[in-house]
């Protein structure tokens, strides 16, 4: 248990009804004996005055303890909630440091609840990934993580691969037996079985990073054929201006909208053409760095006028980058709206003027993300997560081909703890602590 006491304001600056003062820490108690004089009741809601250094009232409001390890850090936790006031709670913060706590850093009261068994890691990012969520879809699967869903099924997969090391293990210690040993045994199939379940779970956790991080769509293309239109219309507000001048946009526009839950960070570009307007050529360089940037590209054209757009694409489109043509302004050409495959790739003839065309485009999107409705076990993942849970699969895989092998149990037993190591990572087992500042640093203060 680290034995400093570190303090913070853990709501959002500016002002409010209510603010919380969050400390945690041996010297929990002899602070509220010297603020409210005297230790509030365990877990029991007090009114109280918070005093200064010379006994004068700071402000009123209420006051939280719970004493170590029931609490949320596991140490002695006091928290105190006044006025909303930024100075107001500056004051009290700083009485509690002139008491012997240090400012706390970003996220170090969850690490704290991690390092004392009370979270495990998983669960400690759902709190920063349930305070940042951006959609509703976000929030409910950060809370069931943080309920521990994720962190059970991945602490079950383990267990059964220690199982199986165990079993694989063993087989070396007596070599003479160890190729009927193991053939004989179910270890094959168990390893098949944990393989399908690692499968699954990492379909649930890729789901859930796409709705965690979303996708980035750039709107590209010649000037005046309506990209600037388009974001509006799937934005359904009047975020960039639209006229018809071409080479109106400059400025990368930068836009969240949600499909069905899936986050898109649609950003509006600058017309490519060649051009000798120092603003429109900046507002153009932009816009190709930010298409090689880019998840997806939208690239537009304008379906009522027979332009050659090529010489204005791009020479060299960024290899895996998907690309979507977009045919706008139907309204004017006749074409009928939605989607078609050609040989170059996928077409969508819309309107962003009448919407027409709009919901086969969105339904298109949410296909390259490959994002899909209704996944059986979805967990709010992070780049991290999926990362381990794919060298977790990779020496997986790579034991089993061992194993069928049956020359090389040493093999198969090294590449098991391989597995069971990355899996470890996730709840924090196994973590080094680089990892750990970088993950809780992230964080906010007073979490
Ligand atoms: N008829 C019709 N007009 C459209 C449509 N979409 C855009 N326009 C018009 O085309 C003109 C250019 O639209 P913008 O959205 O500004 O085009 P842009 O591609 O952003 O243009 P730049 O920013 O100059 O590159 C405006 O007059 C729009 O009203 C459409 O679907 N149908
Ligand atoms: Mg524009």
């Amino acid at each position: 248990m680290a034995a400093d006491t570190i303090a913070a304001i853990a709501t959002p600056p500016g002002f409010g009804g209510v603010g919380v003062v969050r400390v945690s820490g041996t010297g929990a108690r002899r602070i509220a004996e010297a603020i409210l004089g005297g230790i509030p009741k365990p877990r029991q809601a007090s009114l109280a005055w918070f005093r200064d250094g010379t006994g004068e009232a700071l402000d009123q409001g209420l006051a939280l303890f719970f004493p170590g390890p029931q609490s949320f850090t596991g140490e002695d936790v006091l928290e105190l909630q006044g006025h909303g006031g930024p100075l107001i709670l500056d004051l009290l913060l700083r009485r509690i440091l002139e008491l012997g706590a240090r400012l706390a850093r970003p996220g170090e009261f969850s690490e704290r609840a991690f390092l004392n068994g009370k979270l495990d890691l998983a669960q400690a990012e759902a709190v920063a990934d349930l305070i940042a969520s951006g959609t509703e879809e976000a929030a409910r699967l950060a809370s069931r993580n943080l309920s521990g869903e994720f962190s059970r099924r991945v602490q079950e997969l383990g267990e059964d691969l220690i199982l199986l090391r165990t079993f694989v293990e063993a087989a070396l210690d007596f070599p003479e037996e160890e190729i009927d040993f193991i053939a004989e045994s179910s270890i094959a199939a168990d390893l098949d079985q944990l393989l399908a379940r690692l499968d699954a779970l990492l379909g649930g956790a890729r789901q859930g990073c796409l709705i965690r991080e979303g996708i980035q769509v750039v709107i590209a293309g010649p000037p005046n054929v309506g990209k600037s239109s388009l974001l509006n219309a799937l934005a359904g507000k009047d975020a960039a201006i639209v006229t018809p001048i071409p080479g109106t946009t400059r400025d990368l526009l930068h836009q969240e909208i949600q499909i069905d839950g899936l986050p898109l960070h649609l950003i509006d570009t600058a017309g490519l053409r060649n051009s000798e307007n120092l603003v429109e050529r900046e507002g153009i360089r932009r816009a190709r760095d930010q298409i090689t940037k880019a998840d997806a590209v939208l690239w537009l054209s304008d379906d009522s006028q027979d332009l050659d757009d090529r010489e204005y694409a791009p020479t060299e489109w960024p290899g895996q980058i998907p690309v979507i043509r977009v045919r706008n302004k139907i309204d004017l050409s006749g074409r009928q709206p939605g989607r078609t495959q050609t040989t170059s790739g996928t077409e969508i003839a819309i309107s962003a003027r009448e919407g027409t065309g709009l919901d086969s485009l969105r339904a298109h999107l949410k296909q390259i993300a490959g994002y899909q409705e209704q996944v059986e076990g979805v967990f709010l993942a992070r780049r991290r997560h999926l990362d381990a849970l794919t060298r977790a699969r990779e020496a997986l895989c790579l034991a089993g081909t061992s194993l069928r092998a049956q020359h090389t149990p040493e093999i198969t037993a090294e590449e098991l703890r391989l597995a069971q190591q990355a899996l470890g990572e996730i709840t924090g087992e196994f973590t080094s602590e680089d990892l750990l500042g970088k993950i809780f640093s992230s964080f906010c203060v007073g979490k």
